[in-house]
């Protein structure tokens, strides 16, 4: 028998470094009174990430979506932009910000990444670029992206806010496309509270984006280009150098976690793992599974909530798909019935809670609920409705407004 958790177990937590720390790293910042315009922290974690994720050039940003923009405008998009329905919103909202319309591709019911048949079909005289999510961390098929893109002359800029320290044969996931864009935020694996970056082997690119990024201002003061302000600022960075130092044993912690969810889950019938561990893949920023609710007894939506009761807040990433959300459902592209798998698969994941910080009790416990989950006749399990007094729990207010709830067990 399971108990409920007596605090809510989220999907993620960030790294916190220890605040004496923070403060420390702080003191030169306080001491030069500088702090943004691309200071000496900003500079410093420029150079460390650079070294880290192995790239050539590295531009920081103030979130993951300006650096995407930026990336956008930087290779110039316009006409028509292939990419997923399964990502965040951003994904799109970067396409529409940089002046061009998103384009849903299907994706690979396997991988969950853009599925590169399908984007051949989808290229029209109006394309100019395709931007594929590493999405979960795992590495789209970069080289058939490629060669596509090649064949028609497109640009490729990838959204890898997943994918820190991910890697295709040996090679830097940043180091693909005319460019890779990074996200620092805290729900991330590295972070600097809010941030993001943008990798690329083009100089050219490169120079364009420290420029973007700073109102389109060139090195005589002039303006060519309408650029943003999207700095990082001294703080952030001097959070994000402490933050760095933390990354090894975070990511070392999490592998175990993956390691405890994939034993003890992979023989739950109905239950698939979406997100392979290590050495399969390095990245360990999520743990996702698709539930089969055939095969499970419950579907996606009745797991959630079945979770709640037991104060574990998992989240339906990536559900509902950009393509059913209002700012974009009216797209030709969007149709349902031109990306089945990417709307069979949004009905089917769950991400569940993974970070460095979760005890591998935790993660046991989570996995037996599952497993029970599974064994109960379907009809109760749906309704889960309490049935005795509840234990004491404090009910967290979730994102979207509502409160967990909590039954016995
Ligand atoms: N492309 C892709 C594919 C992305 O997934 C994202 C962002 C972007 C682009 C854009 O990058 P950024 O502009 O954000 O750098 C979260 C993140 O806010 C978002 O960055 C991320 N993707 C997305 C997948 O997840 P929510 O709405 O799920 O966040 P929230 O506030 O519900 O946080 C999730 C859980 O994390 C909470 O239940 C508790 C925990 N948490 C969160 C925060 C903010 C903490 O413990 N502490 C915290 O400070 O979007």
């Amino acid at each position: 028998m399971v108990k409920p958790f007596t605090q809510p177990i989220y999907v993620t937590r960030p790294i916190l470094p220890d605040l004496a720390t923070v403060t420390e790293r702080l003191r030169p910042v306080w001491e030069a009174a500088w702090l943004t315009n691309t200071g000496a922290q900003h500079r410093a974690l420029e150079a460390r990430l650079r070294e880290r994720l192995a790239v050539p050039h590295l531009a920081l940003f103030n979130n993951g979506t300006s650096a995407l923009t930026a990336a956008l405008m930087g290779v110039g998009v316009a006409g028509e932009v292939i990419t997923t329905p399964f990502t965040f919103p951003a994904t799109p909202h970067a396409i529409r910000m940089a002046g061009a319309t998103p384009v849903f591709c299907d994706i690979d019911d396997r991988t969950l990444n853009l599925d590169p048949q399908a984007i051949r079909r989808l290229i029209t005289p109006r394309t100019t670029a395709i931007v594929p999510v590493h999405v979960f961390g795992r590495a789209c098929d970069v080289a058939r992206i490629q060669s596509i893109a090649r064949e028609y002359g497109l640009r490729v800029v990838y959204d890898a806010a997943h994918a820190f320290g991910g890697s295709v044969g040996g090679q830097s996931i940043g180091s693909f496309g005319d460019a890779t864009m990074f996200s620092f935020h805290a729900t991330k694996m590295f972070h600097t509270v809010e941030g993001g970056g943008v990798a690329t082997a083009r100089g050219d690119l490169h120079a364009a984006l420290d420029r973007l990024r700073n109102f389109g201002i060139d090195e005589t003061g002039d303006v060519e280009a309408v650029g943003m302000n999207g700095k990082l600022n001294e703080v952030q960075a001097a959070i994000g150098l402490a933050t760095l130092e933390l990354v090894d044993d975070e990511l070392m912690n999490r592998r175990r976690i993956v390691a405890i969810y994939t034993r003890l889950l992979a023989c739950v019938p109905g239950v698939s793992i979406v997100t392979p561990g290590w050495p399969d893949q390095p990245t360990a920023a999520y743990f996702v599974i698709r539930i089969d609710a055939a095969r499970f007894g419950m579907d996606r939506d009745a797991l959630y909530e079945h979770l709640l009761t037991y104060n574990v807040v998992s989240r339906k990433y990536f559900s509902p798909l950009c393509s059913n959300l209002t700012a974009y459902r009216d797209l030709p592209s969007s149709a349902p019935s031109a990306l089945p798998i990417a709307n069979r698969v949004a009905g089917q994941v769950l991400a569940l809670p993974l970070y460095g910080a979760l005890p591998p009790t935790a993660a046991q416990a989570i996995a037996e609920i599952i497993r029970l989950a599974s064994r109960r006749p379907a009809r109760a399990t749906r309704l889960a409705a309490p049935t005795a007094a509840p234990p004491t729990v404090r009910h967290p207010r979730l994102t979207d407004g509502r409160v967990a709830r909590s039954v016995p067990a």
